[in-house]
């Protein structure tokens, strides 16, 4: 089984995750989370995060979102797993490293996390901000080079942030340059639905396009 949802902010909206508990999971099922994940957040509280996630008995997969320790993150090994570039935090814990391409019980993933912070200068560089936060040119160049192998076509696309065109249409927020860097993706990457979180709704914006927070979407075989 496969599973997708939206934002889990450490353990803030982490009891949605126990919604889990009635599949019979074992680490051959996955839940992919579309960023702010927090596990990474605190070095303090690193163990008690992973403890916590370690509970939901399955594979876990997650992309950045803007709220995340950079710096800690990227102290992890980084793996090749279902043949994507990961840090791997634990047994079955990995994040994805964005414009990355995995593969899921033959479904493919194309994976791009980053957002930008509009709260930003209400945050202390470093401890509860990381200027890594936004999507750059080289991770946009990373996805290119990745999709060109397979002709620009995935089933799914996983980001945080949503393409600008989305984010100004359908929710009326301002555009940003990591959001801008998504209407290319949009227009290059053939797919058959895009699921982001960042936004704090659950909302089908068209028939391709999810933004998920509370709810736990179970992909279909
Ligand atoms: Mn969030």
């Amino acid at each position: 089984m496969i599973f997708i949802t939206g934002d889990t902010h450490g353990e803030i909206d982490y009891p949605k995750l126990l919604k889990l508990k009635e599949f019979d999971l074992t680490y051959d099922d996955y839940l992919i989370i579309c960023g702010d994940v927090g596990i990474c957040w605190s070095t303090e509280r690193l163990e008690i995060m992973l403890n916590l996630y370690r509970n939901i008995g399955c594979t876990i997969l997650f992309i950045d979102g803007n709220h995340e320790n950079f710096e800690l993150l990227s102290k992890f090994r980084l793996v090749e797993y279902k043949g994507a570039l990961m840090h791997q935090l634990d047994g079955h814990i990995f994040h994805i490293m964005r414009g990355e391409i995995m593969e899921l019980d033959g479904k493919s993933f194309l994976c791009i996390g980053g957002a930008h912070s509009i709260d930003k200068m209400y945050r202390i560089p470093y401890i509860s901000w990381w200027p890594e936060e936004d999507i750059t040119d080289n991770d946009i160049n990373n996805a290119i080079w990745n999709l060109e192998k397979i002709n620009n076509k995935v089933d799914y696309v996983i980001t945080h942030c949503c393409d600008s065109l989305t984010v100004t249409k359908a929710f009326r927020f301002k555009r940003d340059n990591s959001s801008d860097k998504l209407n290319f993706i949009d227009k290059i990457v053939t797919y058959k639905h895009w699921f982001f979180g960042h936004y704090h709704f659950d909302m089908n914006v068209n028939e391709k396009k999810t933004c998920l927070y509370q709810e736990i979407i179970k992909l279909s075989d």
